[in-house]
């Protein structure tokens, strides 16, 4: 419950004679920051939000887009009610139904499929809607693993870049990114911190308050560039030249102090030699990045440390992903650098769901859904799809596929959702979801150390059930018998908190109750490229040992090999080995013919102030001036192309095509092109930017890791006359009932 505090939020207008509710929470967004907040509630309803002040990382600051949350929770088009398909798949029009009648349907219609097909023509599709680890997922998984369902290896996002880490260090741990303050030069690595990860600029600052540089590789010069000390703009895809380069430049300069590497890594002679094999010239050549500059960039590294080298996501969303990633954390070994990025996997580690893992069940890859859905040679194919947490009509590459097989009337959609989006819009029955202010959770973060306690403030609006209410539901009405189907939310969460896992000490549900967040118990300054052995949680009988994250079960131990506190894991030397600058199939200068028709390459980036990925998309009030996703475009690409700003264009290549509005812009190198992503279309003939994205893997493994989006090429032509796709969709045309 929540904690009952008669008192007016410091900071709020409301009047100081009103007694009110302070409940603690965290925002739930898929974004590194997990902020801390404090829900003001009178009534029975939710009046203010704020960052919670307290709080290291937040320190009382939310963003842009969740300032006004309120508003998205008591939204006019919020779905109130479960309802049924009532016209063709994609034209959004649906009746209103009893829950009772839903979940019937849906038990009914699921057994009848499993009956004829098995278990794993059961496809759930989910990402991170909610990143807490109660409703983004535990019973889900025990539910989708009763029924025996396709697993789906969620690697969309951070899968590839951790896998890129994980190949050099074993396990893809870097160091607490607060300890960025401490750093005198600051390389941020294709992350665009002030937009993506904002609350992590202040310890930027701090840094640069005593002295330190910060440098910004990426090919687009994006807000954080602009801020930065120094931009470096290599040519897409091409980080592992500029890599091989700097490593270049240090071992000529005697830089490397190769006995201490030996100690610590494999494969040293190895990288060494490719380095060797790529001069200077080369790997400007490559780059695009003048030698100079990275001799510059080198020295900088070297020689005015501590150097922290920062990278996020960006680069993995390419063919090449995790080789690219993986040349970060070896730059960061060569170099005696602090190896930075997301935290995600101290969590994984830390935290354990007290049921055994699935059964093996085969596993699909998310980037591939459009294949998954249409591809006629799928045994037993997908015949029911349960979305939760996830907008894939608009977020998954391949867009045309993806609805194609969201089309196909022998499938049958279930989509747990708070608006009728894009993917919603396909669904046999859409049932309606608590946001994060409606439902209790425990939240990890992907972009600091901090656990926290997301307490419901309010009832569920409308008849608004949580995801796990769902599931719980469906079990029960599915007569599914498997442990911990019907546990409760808050069980769910203590059992996650009691792993035993040293980096959980102290760290209570009370004690989150009370508090709200606590800081994992991590040393200060440990990192996996420093530490070389990670604790594992005490065995116990009640939980079987389980693999690490981004282990493999072979290199897993038992956990017997007590020591004198809890067990510990060795991770071994550090791996670094050939690395060797290949350009993607789908660039400039991988496919030639390809190239020929398409010869510009796409970025669609996480670029908008408002946004987060797919959420506010339709939203009135988040949508910029002109309310258009456009395509930026260099001066030079216009010219050749008599297009002007503002003209309409037609972007196309051989998966689709789409009509918007031209920006010439000045952020890009010519050869690139950019178009935001996350907005919705509204409709179902029009498209957004996944229509052009590439659904190949980041990596060499079609099943793992994400999907290569900015390893697109296209064409963009002048489009008088034309139609402009996609307009946003109009927030005030309800498609739903009213409640
Ligand atoms: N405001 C806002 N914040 C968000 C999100 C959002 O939608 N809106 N989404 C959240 C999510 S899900 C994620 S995963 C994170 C992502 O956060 P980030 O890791 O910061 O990822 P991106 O913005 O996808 O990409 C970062 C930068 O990588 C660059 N990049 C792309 N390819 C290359 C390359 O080959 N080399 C180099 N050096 N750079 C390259 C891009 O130009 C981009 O500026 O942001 C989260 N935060
Ligand atoms: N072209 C292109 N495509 C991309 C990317 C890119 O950079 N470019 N980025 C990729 C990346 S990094 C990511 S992470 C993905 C993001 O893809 P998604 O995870 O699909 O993105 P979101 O928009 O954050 O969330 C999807 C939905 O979750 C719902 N939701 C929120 N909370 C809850 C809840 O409690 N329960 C339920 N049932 N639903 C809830 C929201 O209403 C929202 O519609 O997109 C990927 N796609
Ligand atoms: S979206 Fe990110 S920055 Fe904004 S409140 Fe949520 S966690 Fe904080
Ligand atoms: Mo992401």
């Amino acid at each position: 419950m929540p904690t009952e505090v008669v008192e007016a939020a410091a900071g709020s207008a409301l009047p100081m004679s009103d007694p009110q509710t302070i409940v603690r929470g965290a925002c739930h967004h898929d974004c590194p920051d997990t902020c801390a907040w404090e829900v003001t509630v009178r009534g029975g309803v939710a009046v203010h939000l704020r960052g919670d002040p307290a709080h290291p990382f937040t320190d009382g600051q939310l963003c842009p887009k969740v300032n006004p949350f309120l508003d998205r929770v008591y939204h006019p088009d919020r779905l109130l009610r479960p309802m049924r398909r009532a016209g063709p798949k994609g034209e959004g029009r649906f009746e209103p139904i009893e829950w009772d009648a839903a979940i019937a349907e849906i038990a009914e219609r699921t057994a009848a499929a499993i009956d004829r097909h098995r278990g794993e023509t059961v496809l759930p599709y989910s990402l991170d809607g909610t990143q807490g680890l109660v409703q983004k997922g535990v019973l889900a998984d025990r539910f989708f693993a009763a029924l025996g369902a396709t697993r789906l290896n969620r690697h969309i996002c951070g899968v590839t870049a951790s896998l890129g880490a994980s190949d050099v260090l074993g396990i893809p741990l870097g160091a607490d990114p607060t300890e960025i303050a401490d750093a005198r030069t600051i390389v941020l690595w294709g992350t665009n911190t002030l937009l993506t990860n904002r609350h992590l600029w202040p310890f930027i600052e701090t840094a640069r308050g005593n002295g330190a540089s910060v440098t910004v590789v990426d090919p687009v010069a994006t807000m954080t560039a602009q801020r930065a000390d120094w931009h470096l703009q290599p040519r897409p895809g091409t980080d592992i030249a500029l890599v091989l380069g700097i490593i270049g430049v240090l071992d000529r300069d005697g830089s490397i102090d190769e006995t201490q590497l030996e100690a610590r890594a494999d494969g040293w002679p190895e990288l060494r030699a490719e380095a060797r094999a790529l001069s200077l010239d080369d790997a400007a050549g490559i780059t695009g990045i003048e030698p100079a500059d990275i001799v510059g960039l080198a020295h900088r590294i070297a020689h005015s440390g501590p150097t922290v080298l920062r990278a996020l996501i960006g680069m993995e969303h390419r063919e090449h992903g995790r080789d690219i990633h993986r040349s970060i954390a070896a730059l960061a070994a060569v170099s005696g650098s602090v190896f930075m990025r997301s935290t995600q996997v101290f969590f994984d580690t830390a935290f354990a769901d007290v049921v055994p893992p699935p059964g093996p069940q085969r596993a699909v890859n998310m980037s591939a859904l459009g294949d998954v859905l249409t591809n006629g040679d799928l045994e037993p194919p997908v015949t029911v799809l349960v979305n939760y947490g996830c907008n894939p009509a608009a977020i998954t590459p391949d867009q045309n596929r993806v609805l194609a097989g969201l089309e196909r009337d022998d499938l049958f959609t279930v989509v747990i959702e708070q608006f009728m989006t894009d993917t919603a819009r396909y669904a046999d029955i859409v049932l309606p979801t608590t946001t994060q202010i409606e439902h209790l959770d425990l939240m990890n973060a992907w972009g600091h150390l901090y656990v926290s306690l997301n307490l419901a403030a309010i009832e569920p609006l409308g008849e608004c059930l949580p995801n796990t209410e769902i599931f719980r539901r469906l079990a029960d009405a599915m007569n599914l018998e498997a442990p911990g189907l019907t546990d409760s939310d808050e069980q769910v969460a203590r059992d996650l908190l009691a792993s035993g896992h040293p980096w959980l000490d102290g760290i209570t549900y009370k004690r989150l109750e009370r508090d709200g967040w606590a800081r994992l118990a991590v040393p200060a300054g440990w990192s996996a490229l420093a530490e070389r052995e990670i604790p594992l949680p005490p065995p116990s009988p009640q939980s079987p040992p389980r693999p690490l994250p981004s282990l493999s079960s072979a290199e897993a131990t038992d956990g017997t090999e007590a020591a004198n506190t809890a067990p510990r894991h060795q991770l071994g030397p550090l791996q670094l080995g050939a690395l060797r600058y290949r350009p993607a199939t789908e660039s400039p200068a991988g496919d030639a013919a390809l190239a020929s028709r398409y010869p510009l390459a796409l970025m669609t980036l996480k670029q908008h102030l408002r946004f987060l990925n797919s959420h506010y998309g339709g939203f009135e009030h988040h949508l910029p001036d002109p309310p258009q996703p456009r395509l930026e475009i260099s001066p030079i690409d216009a010219d050749t192309r008599g297009i002007a700003e503002g003209d309409p264009v037609r972007v196309f290549n051989h998966r689709g095509e789409l009509f918007t509005d031209a920006t010439i812009s000045d952020r890009l190198q010519p050869g690139l092109v950019a178009m935001p992503f996350g907005w919705w279309a509204g409709s179902a003939d029009a498209r957004t930017v996944n229509v052009l994205t590439n659904a190949a893997a980041g990596g060499p493994d079609p099943d793992i890791g994400s999907a290569a989006f900015h390893d697109t090429l296209v064409e963009v032509e002048p489009a008088r006359d034309k139609p402009r796709t996609p307009a946003h969709a109009d927030p005030r045309t309800p498609t739903s009932p009213s409640p």
